[in-house]
């Protein structure tokens, strides 16, 4: 049985996640931290801990506490948020994750790094971006990225530290509000189609991003911390997606089950700029191949369950 420590739990993703690995790992088994506690009844049943990831001892001091075997590292600051204060996002997403990788070394534990499409930049291969190609992000959220990718895989090489990671693409969910990032127009879209019929895009029409709904992305992280380790060649990070659209095919596919919904356009430079330096469509053979990924949503899968789940939530 797995004794898990989540940092940033209360986010996007550990919102769900910590549900789901509570249900598949028993309720106590997973410590969930945060640097806030708003929200805290969302997780269900289990501990939760007070945790700034940049102080290293309290870090410490949990996973040996929980006596945990394994560490998922979620505490981040988000694409669009670092670019307003990258000085923040540095001392979070960088020194945060040294802390959570020399605790998980002295403690044998494995490691799960969310990476992101934000480790590609303006130089890397657009369309189908492959798993091994140019990283030179222009964003401090993305050299945070590349360099947290090459640090896991340091640990691995150094220590033999079982570090694994994906690049997430922007992930889609109806649970908790994306936390500041770029792709966060794919989400806030489906909440206005259904208060208001209609939704005013920050990006430009025309620009292609790759995108995964949640089940998706939990999905991920289990199938990759649960796989067999001789099969993987690579470790950090895994490219992953489920889709690719850009906001008016977005807009059709909601249209089709919200009749009349209009989709207007009011462009913010910093984040269609962020948008633009990222991929098109990414390739994820490499983690087909290595641990079998296969997700199951694509748009129109999950725009009816978006849709459904929202209703019922926002009613
Ligand atoms: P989020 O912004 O929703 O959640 C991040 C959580 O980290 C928040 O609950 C926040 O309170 C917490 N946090 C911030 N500063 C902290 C600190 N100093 N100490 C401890 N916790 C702190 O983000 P998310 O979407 O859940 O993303 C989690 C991870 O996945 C991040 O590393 C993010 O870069 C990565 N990721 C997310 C996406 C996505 O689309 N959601 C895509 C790619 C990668
Ligand atoms: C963001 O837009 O910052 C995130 C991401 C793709 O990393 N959703």
């Amino acid at each position: 049985m797995k004794r898990i420590v989540v940092t940033g739990g209360l986010g996007q993703i550990g919102t769900e996640l910590i549900r789901r690995l509570r249900k598949e790992y028993g309720n106590d088994c997973v410590l969930a931290t945060d640097v806030k506690e708003e929200g805290t009844e969302r997780l269900g049943e289990g501990p939760f801990e007070l945790l700034d990831v940049t102080d290293g001892n309290k870090l410490s001091e949990l996973v040996k506490r929980h006596r945990a075997d394994t560490v998922l590292h979620l505490a981040g600051i988000l694409s669009a948020n670092a670019e307003k204060n990258p000085q923040l996002a540095w001392s979070v997403n960088m020194n945060g994750l040294y802390n959570a990788l020399e605790v998980a070394r002295q403690e044998s534990c494995s490691f799960f790094f969310p990476s992101s499409i934000a480790a590609f930049g303006p130089g890397t291969p657009q369309d189908k971006t492959p798993q091994d190609t140019v990283q030179r992000p222009n964003t401090i959220y993305g050299v945070a990225k590349v360099s947290g990718e090459l640090l896991c895989d340091y640990y691995h090489g150094k220590y033999g530290l079982d570090t694994r990671g994906v690049r997430f693409p922007g992930l889609i969910s109806y649970d908790a509000l994306p936390g500041g990032g770029t792709t966060d127009y794919a989400v806030h879209i489906y909440y206005d189609a259904i208060r208001k019929g209609s939704y005013t895009s920050f990006i430009a029409p025309g620009t292609y991003m790759d995108m995964m709904y949640m089940p998706d992305a939990l999905d991920s992280v289990v199938g990759l911390m649960e796989a067999d380790p001789s099969r993987l060649k690579h470790r950090c990070c895994f490219n992953i997606t489920a889709m690719s659209f850009e906001p008016d095919q977005l807009a059709a596919a909601i249209e089709k089950h919200v009749p009349g919904f209009v989709l207007n356009y009011d462009v913010d430079p910093a984040r269609q700029a962020i948008a633009e330096s990222w991929p098109n469509s990414i390739d994820d053979s490499a983690a087909r191949e290595e641990w079998d990924w296969n997700p199951k949503y694509d748009l129109e899968a999950m725009t009816v369950d978006m849709l459904e789940k929202l209703k019922a939530k926002l009613s």
